[in-house]
C-alpha cells in the first residue's frame, strides 16, 4: 500500500508571500531528488498539503501537474452549491479550485466548531457528490485515553461511515479509493507527546477491522497516524506496516522536515 504524507498547515502561514516560499521550498526539494533519483522522487509516497482556505485556490492552482496534491481543510455542511452561509465554503467550490480532496472532523473543528457525527454525515455526502476524497480525522482526548476508551470513542466516530454506507450502499465499492481515516489522538497534537508505536498500532488494526466490517470493499483502509509526527519519529510510525503514512501539523510548515517524513514513509 503507498503511504500518505498529508500535511495539514492548520491557519497558517499568516503572509501568502510565505505560502510561496513554502511551496517553492518543496517543489525544489522534490524536483532535485527526482534528478539525484533519491527517494524524494515520490514515487513510495503519496504527498498532499491542506492550506487554509483563503489560500487554497493559489496553491491548488500552483501545484497542478506537481507531485504533490492539494487538499481543504474542511468544506460546509450545506448541501447548496451556494447561497447565503456566511463564512462557508461549498464542496463545488473546494473542487473547482482543483483540490482533490479535504479534511474533515479534525479535532480542532469538532473542539471549536462543535462538529457532530450528524454535521460530518452531512460534509461526507457533499464532498463525495463533488467527487472529492475525504481525509476523516478521529481520536480520543486525554481524559478519554486515561479512562481507557480510545476503541469505545474511535467506534462512535467511525460509525459516520456506516451511516454513510446505508444512505449510499451504491458507493461502497469505490468508497476506498476515496477515503483516508487519519487517527490523531487529540493529546497528542502539537504537545510533543505521543502515543507508542504499539498503541498506534493496535488501534489502527482495530479501525481496519471496524472499517472492513461496514462492507467487504473496505477491507483496505489507509489509516494514518496524526499528532506531534516530526523528522525525528517518523521512522518508528514508519516501521509498522499498521501505519499507512502521516497527517502532519507543525512539522509539515518547513519543508524540510515535512519531506524528511515523506522519506521515512518512502
Ligand atoms: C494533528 C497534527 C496535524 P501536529 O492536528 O493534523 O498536528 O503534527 O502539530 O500535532
Amino acid at each position: 500500500m503507498k503511504a500518505w504524507v498529508i500535511g495539514n498547515w492548520k491557519q497558517n502561514p499568516a503572509a501568502s508571500q510565505d505560502v510561496d516560499t513554502l511551496l517553492e521550498s518543496l517543489l525544489t526539494a522534490i524536483d532535485d531528488g527526482a534528478k539525484a533519483s533519491t527517494e524524494l522522487s515520490n514515487s513510495h509516497c503519496n504527498l498532499m498539503v491542506a492550506p487554509s482556505c483563503i489560500h487554497l485556490a493559489a496553491v491548488s492552482t500552483r501545484l497542478k501537474g506537481t507531485p504533490i496534491l492539494c487538499a481543504a481543510q474542511n468544506i460546509s455542511a450545506h448541501s447548496a452549491s451556494t447561497g447565503a452561509y456566511t463564512g462557508d465554503c461549498s464542496a463545488q467550490q473546494v473542487a473547482d479550485t482543483g483540490a482533490m480532496w479535504t479534511l474533515l472532523g479534525h479535532s480542532e473543528r469538532r473542539q471549536y466548531h462543535q462538529e457532530s457525527n450528524e454535521c460530518l454525515l452531512q460534509k461526507m455526502t457533499h464532498a463525495l457528490a463533488q467527487e472529492l476524497g475525504v481525509v476523516l480525522c478521529i481520536g480520543e482526548t486525554q481524559t478519554q485515553y486515561d479512562a481507557n476508551q480510545t476503541l469505545e470513542v474511535i467506534d462512535g466516530q467511525l460509525s459516520v461511515i456506516k451511516d454513510l454506507l446505508v444512505q449510499q450502499p451504491d458507493i461502497a465499492a469505490s468508497l476506498s479509493d476515496r477515503l483516508i481515516i487519519a487517527y490523531e489522538p487529540v493529546w497528542a497534537i502539537g504537545t510533543g507527546k505521543v502515543p507508542t508505536v504499539t498503541e498506534v498500532s493496535k488501534t489502527h488494526q482495530h479501525i481496519k477491522q471496524t472499517v472492513a466490517g461496514f462492507a467487504d470493499s473496505l477491507n483496505e483502509m489507509t489509516v494514518l497516524y496524526g499528532g506531534s509526527v516530526n523528522a525525528d519519529n517518523a521512522d518508528s510510525f514508519a516501521a509498522d506496516s499498521m501505519i499507512n503514512g502521516a497527517l502532519v501539523g507543525g512539522a509539515s510548515l518547513k519543508a524540510e522536515s515535512f519531506l524528511a517524513i515523506a522519506n521515512a514513509f518512502s
